[in-house]
């Protein structure tokens, strides 16, 4: 329980550099919570079975006087019990509050119902890539409502607010994969706002930067678009093999015509694709929820580009 970093029946494995700490208090003030709890309890049965008055005239019903004694003997401890808990709850805070100077830095911006990471050489990402034994910091903003960063096996969580940007930074020793929630209600998608943290080992970390950056110059449009599709979460809502997803799927679909919910009709071609990314609300396909994000601001015109050459390309 105490300094360990394996998973337990109450915590999920302790992740990150702060988590030691954070479940240190926890189970400092639980076991101070249980064993107040039994004293109590016990205390209370002993009295009644020793003072209970024998008869209804007994001296024992008459109240008892101030002592000084027994009220600092109730009060002393459990001061110093809330000085101890104070103490490392008030050095937790500042040390999850500071980051180091030298830690890498990834923007992140949060909206209704995902994450962008976004690292200096201009990859955005939907999940958040990190190197291991490497302090990392967030500068987090929101696009649209309150959210929250939360990934329990880093014991680290930080709201993220529309208009003005949050911290948080932590380190992750052993390279591995954990789970992030959006924890602050946002809507009706709010517990499908997750992503992964994936800690790479610091090498392979720098691989991965090289690797999907620059893909637009690297690589044909088609496979550009497919790859800024699948790190921009597009994916997850539309298919590419006809299976019916939140959205529509785009296997064939370039050239058809879509039934708009408004009873119009609309020919897949740049344009509507095109629209469709920036003002997703403008033309809702009929038969389809209108919970598609938009992207304007997110894509440039380069990307939005490369992501019709693959649209047109899922034949
Ligand atoms: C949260 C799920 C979700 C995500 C993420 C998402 N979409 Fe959508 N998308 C939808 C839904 C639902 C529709 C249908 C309703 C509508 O037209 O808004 C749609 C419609 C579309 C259409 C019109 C398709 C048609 O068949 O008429 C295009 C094009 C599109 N999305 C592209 C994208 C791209 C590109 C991305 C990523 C940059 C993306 N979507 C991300 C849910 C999503
Ligand atoms: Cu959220």
């Amino acid at each position: 329980m105490w300094f360990t970093s394996d998973p337990t029946f109450w915590m999920p494995a302790q992740a990150s550099n702060h988590a030691a700490l954070v479940d240190n208090i926890y189970y400092f003030l639980y076991w101070a919570s249980v064993i107040s709890f039994v004293a109590c309890m016990f205390a209370g049965a002993l009295f009644v079975l020793k003072y209970r008055a024998k008869n209804i005239n007994d001296k024992a019903l008459s109240q008892v006087d101030h002592s000084t004694t027994l009220e600092l003997t109730w009060t002393l401890p459990v001061f110093a019990v809330a000085a101890v808990a104070f103490y490392f709850g008030v050095m937790g805070f500042v040390s999850m509050k500071t980051p180091p100077d030298d830690a890498y830095e990834v923007n992140v911006t949060a909206y209704k119902w995902a994450w962008a990471f976004n690292y200096a050489n201009g990859h955005t990402d939907g999940n958040l890539h990190i190197p291991a034994g490497v302090p990392v910091k967030l500068t987090m903003s929101s696009d649209d409502v309150l959210h929250s960063f939360y990934v329990p096996a880093f014991r680290v969580k930080q709201d993220v607010v529309p208009g003005r940007y949050t911290q948080a930074w932590f380190e992750v020793t052993e390279p591995g994969e954990y789970q992030i929630f959006c924890t602050e209600y946002c809507g009706t998608k709010h517990s499908e706002m997750l992503a992964k943290v994936i800690v790479h080992t610091e090498d392979d970390f720098k691989k991965w930067l090289d690797s999907v950056g620059n893909i637009l110059d690297r690589l044909p449009p088609e496979e550009a678009g497919k790859m800024l599709m699948t790190q921009r979460g597009c994916l997850a809502c539309h298919s590419i093999d006809g299976a019916k997803g939140v959205g529509p799927t785009f296997k064939g679909s370039w050239g058809t015509t879509r039934k708009l919910a408004d009873g119009s009709d609309q020919v897949m071609d740049e344009n509507y694709v095109r629209q469709s990314i920036m003002e997703p609300q403008s033309q809702i396909v009929a038969g389809f929820p209108p919970v598609m994000p938009t992207f304007k601001g997110k894509l440039e015109d380069r990307e939005i580009t490369a992501i019709i050459a693959f649209i047109k390309s899922i034949k």
